[in-house]
């Protein structure tokens, strides 16, 4: 049982580790670039431009993020926390009507698998079946070879 509760507290919840997506804006001016991404529940996009000849802002149409006013310099970080899983289309409110435009596909965080601690507390259990057997095979062979 110490093993099964060492294993576990080496799972991470969520992972903190996986680097920031970028998105930016690309040689036209007036598109993202890329313009659909897929990050994981805990993960975080970064929109971030400078020195753009035109002002240009993120807004997620469900209102989830919004980097503010269009600026030709941004850098603008958001993190889609756990509860923030699927499709999140934002726009440039400028440039909308040209078809900046923009999707986050944001993926439900690995669930820690609860079931296999479950399985593992089972375990001695089993061992004990196991060896009851044995030691009742053991006892017919023995009983069987002395007659
Ligand atoms: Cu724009």
């Amino acid at each position: 049982m110490v093993l099964v509760a060492f294993l576990c507290s080496q799972i991470p919840v969520v992972q903190a580790s996986q680097s920031d997506v970028i998105v930016t804006v690309d040689s036209s001016s007036l598109r993202f670039s890329p313009s659909e991404v897929t990050v994981q529940e805990g993960q975080a996009v970064r929109f971030v431009w400078s020195g753009q000849a035109l002002n240009h802002n993120a807004v997620a149409d469900d209102g989830l993020f919004d980097s503010g006013e269009p600026q030709r310099d941004v850098d603008y970080r958001f993190v889609f926390e756990q509860g923030t899983a699927g499709e999140h289309t934002f726009v440039c409110e400028p440039h909308e009507s040209v078809g900046m435009v923009g999707l986050v596909i944001v993926e439900p965080a690995p669930v820690i698998e609860i079931e296999e601690v479950e399985e593992s507390q089972d375990t001695p259990s089993v061992s004990f079946l196991a060896s009851l057997i044995l030691v009742s095979l053991a006892a017919f062979f023995r009983s069987s070879s002395e007659e």
